[in-house]
């Protein structure tokens, strides 16, 4: 065979990164299981580079050149078992077979060490960037082998979108499901910042009394700043759309229940088994999962709030710069909890990943993708042992200097009634993280008075309990 690459799957994010690599001087052997779509993408954008169009599994593998390299786009599940199924008994030792799905790390791990005993790679590759990416150049998060990855990695740097230094936003992220498990945070980050922004929205609004134009205008300013990036762009797009059929702003015709397909449940579940405290990606998909209870939400409609008068002009110009400060902070916060999930995962699973790879990464291609993220990058290249973000000098000053217009923002969400749980367990956190002493001695106090857990003390080695059901004394527990 002569093509350097083969797609099995050209549903469109598959017809999409197909094209990306025939259009970058790859040779792509293209393949799905219903055969008109392989003839459709060939009719139509065949005049983009060279593809092979392969009609069997048998003729798909023949056109793959050694070590056969092919990569699966179908949707994440049992269909990807299926498709490996059918092709690994056609390969070789030393092919290497590429999943481009959202699997679920733990899938990826699976299939990886099933596919290894019989000398197959298996690399599971996070692709961020959703159908525009992955034509125009995505965020590729490869797991699997090194051995795979001197191979493959050169053919996804022509793919990978470029970061504004020209680096190509492809690494190897470490071993088995690493690429995954890093792509699956990058999803759980990305919903805690669309929570985070939707709360601005909400703020200016409801206590600035701004329409939709105008915040849309806000945002466009804000993303001159530091908060420059896609997301913040997009935002101030949806806000200025204005409806066809009634003239109102199209987020006023919105049906407001948010949906989701899973990636950021997951985040949180694997968070929870880690110990992770990522409470802003969890509340943030709680709060879609709230905005979705539509019988909750209309039996709860009745209950008291506090007035709801806009501030005047003057001072909502003040609250709207405020809200920035405590969205930046938020941000941040965000951002340390994801990136401890990264490490917290790497570590569990021996992957050694790199956190500064990782922002360098996330810095073109991807959902999340923000200046914002080149300093993330230098934080940890400055220190990679840095053992949090908020332990940076630069972040920890601004997330400093923010902090009174931070609550502020919080306060008034709060007395305004506007639900702000993003912002707020982004406060909580830092709060919790800063203080001296935490109530958490307290929980111990309790847990050993009705369950004789044990406690430690600050003063001396080794576990004790009080025996609380007689004279209170405390005996040493171990
Ligand atoms: P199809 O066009 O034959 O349906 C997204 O659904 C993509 O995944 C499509 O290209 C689809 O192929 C493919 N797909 C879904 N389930 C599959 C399976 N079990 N085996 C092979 N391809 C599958």
């Amino acid at each position: 065979g002569t093509a350097q690459i083969g797609v099995t799957g050209l549903a469109v994010m598959g017809r999409n990164l197909a094209r990306n690599f025939a259009r970058n001087g790859l040779t792509v052997a293209v393949h799905n299981r219903t055969a008109a779509r392989t003839r459709a993408l060939v009719e139509e954008f065949g005049g983009e580079g060279a593809f092979v169009a392969a009609e069997s599994a048998q003729d798909f593998v023949a056109a793959l050149e050694r070590p056969r390299r092919l990569v699966i786009m179908v949707k994440a599940g049992d269909a990807t078992d299926a498709v490996i199924d059918e092709f690994a008994p056609l390969l070789d030792e030393g092919d290497v077979i590429i999943d481009g799905g959202n699997a679920h790390f733990e899938d990826t791990r699976r299939r990886e060490r099933r596919l290894r005993e019989r000398g197959i790679h298996f690399v599971g590759v996070g692709i961020s960037g959703g159908e525009e990416g992955a034509l125009h150049g995505p965020s590729i998060m490869p797991g699997g082998s090194a051995e795979s990855y001197a191979s493959l990695g050169p053919l996804l740097e022509r793919i990978a979108a470029t970061a504004p230094d020209g680096t190509p936003c492809v690494t190897h992220v470490g071993p088995d499901g690493a690429g995954h498990f890093v792509k699956m945070v990058h999803n759980g980050i990305e919903y805690a910042d669309m929570q985070l922004i939707a709360e601005a929205y909400h703020l200016l609004r409801a206590v600035a009394g701004y329409s939709p134009a105008r915040i849309a205008e806000t945002f466009r300013t804000w993303n001159t700043g530091r908060l420059d990036s896609y997301l913040i762009e997009i935002t101030a797009e949806v806000l200025a759309q204005v409806d066809a059929a009634t003239g109102l702003p199209f987020v006023d015709v919105v049906a407001d229940r948010a949906e989701q397909k899973g990636t950021g449940r997951w985040t949180v579940q694997i968070a929870l088994d880690l110990g992770v405290p990522v409470s802003g990606i969890a509340e943030a998909v709680f709060a879609r999962s709230l905005s979705g209870h539509a019988a909750l939400r209309e039996a709860s409609r009745g209950l008291p709030g506090p007035s709801a008068e806009p501030l005047g002009e003057e001072e909502a110009d003040r609250f709207a710069a405020r809200v920035e400060q405590a969205l930046y902070a938020s941000k941040i916060v965000s951002y340390t909890q994801g990136f401890h999930q990264v490490q917290a995962g790497s570590e569990a699973h021996g992957w050694g990943v790199d956190s500064g790879a990782v922002a360098s990464l996330w810095r073109a291609g991807c959902i999340i993708r923000a200046a914002f993220l080149d300093r993330i990058r230098g934080a940890f290249e400055a220190q990679p042992d840095l053992p949090s973000l908020l332990s940076d000098k630069q972040f920890a000053e601004e997330i400093g200097a923010a902090q009174d217009d931070w609550r502020e923002v919080v306060a008034a969400a709060a007395r305004k009634g506007v639900p702000t749980p993003g912002f707020s367990a982004a406060l909580a956190y830092y709060d919790a993280l800063r203080s001296e002493r935490l109530p958490a001695a307290l929980t111990q106090g309790q847990r050993d008075f009705f369950g004789a857990h044990t406690y430690r003390r600050t003063d001396r080695e080794g576990a004790f309990h009080t025996l609380w059901g007689g004279d209170r004394s405390e005996i040493a527990a171990d």
